[in-house]
């Protein structure tokens, strides 16, 4: 493609997105809110941007072939910032990508749209939503906007309820909702290149052995995992004894999102 458009470009994915996705594209449109590193070549364009500003999401996806959307307010916190980035930007990018030829989305959703579903049930996408916050909240909200969107439009999204997408995971629960850098890589470059995407609903989650999520709907878009976190359990378990059977982290796929209060 000509254009791909990377929000959250100054996060954590973000950054690795940008080191890694340069062959996807002639040119990546680089965004955030907060500072960036200048652009590395004519290959990259540096655009300064919060989400939650209608005319400026609008500007900055004109001329855009896909657009890969992990900007965004990442944990539980105050509803105004949660509100601003996840309800209102999702809004504003959705629009945007409306009146502007309606590129691919990828919309970094989050295991914490169900994360009040506990581990003794393993999920399908069918399974209904259970968000364990505002967080999880707002990434319902944009679940809702790329299946809205789709059937009004036939805007095309792949929804991505990414798991943990750390180098390694930190902790127990990790070793279940980790996805490796490397496959989250390559779950995009599927994404972006199959000829007909729709709007599925996929679990961003390595091939690890213990899981609770049914990762079928990746072979959709020809996605398979191929890393799994069992190579770092002996690491993790050494690291920190295993917690109650009653806390979150053991009784929620949230984990301790479950336990956070609604910030003010
Ligand atoms: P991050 O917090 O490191 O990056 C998010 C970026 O969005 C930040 O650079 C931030 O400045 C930017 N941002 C926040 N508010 C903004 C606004 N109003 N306008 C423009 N930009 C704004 O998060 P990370 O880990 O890179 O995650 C990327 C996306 O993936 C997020 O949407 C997050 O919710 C989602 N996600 C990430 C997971 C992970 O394991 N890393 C797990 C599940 C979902
Ligand atoms: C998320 O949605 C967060 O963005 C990320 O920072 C992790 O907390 C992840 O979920 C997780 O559940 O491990």
């Amino acid at each position: 493609m000509k254009r791909l458009l990377i929000t959250g470009a100054a996060g954590n994915l973000g950054k690795l997105a940008r080191a890694r996705l340069g062959h996807m594209a002639e040119v990546l449109r680089l965004s955030d809110i907060g500072p960036m590193d200048p652009a590395a070549g004519p290959q990259e364009e540096i655009v300064q941007c919060d989400l939650g500003d209608e005319a400026a999401v609008m500007d900055l996806v004109a001329d855009c072939d896909g657009i890969l959307h992990l900007g965004g307010y990442s944990v539980e916190g105050p509803w105004k910032d949660i509100q601003t980035a996840n309800i209102t930007g999702v809004y504003n990018l959705y629009e945007a990508a409306r009146a502007h030829g309606m590129p691919r989305i990828l919309f970094a959703s989050s295991n914490h749209a169900i994360g009040y579903h506990t581990q003794d049930k393993v999920l399908t996408v069918e399974d209904p939503m259970k968000p364990d916050g505002l967080y999880g909240v707002s990434k319902c909200f944009g679940e809702a906007m790329a299946s809205l969107y789709h059937s009004k439009f036939g805007q095309e999204t792949a929804i991505v309820r990414i798991g943990s997408c750390f180098e390694k995971p930190a902790d127990r629960r990790m070793l279940c909702t980790w996805m490796s850098p490397d496959d989250f890589i390559h779950l995009i470059e599927c994404t972006f290149r199959v000829p007909m995407l729709g709007c599925p609903i996929i679990w961003g989650v390595s091939d690890n052995d213990e899981g609770w999520w049914d990762t079928r709907t990746a072979r959709l878009i020809g996605w398979r995992a191929r890393d799994n976190s069992e190579i770092f359990r002996a690491e993790i378990e050494a690291a920190a004894p295993c917690p109650p059977a009653d806390a979150p982290e053991s009784l929620y796929h949230g984990g301790k999102f479950t336990a956070e209060p609604i910030h003010k």
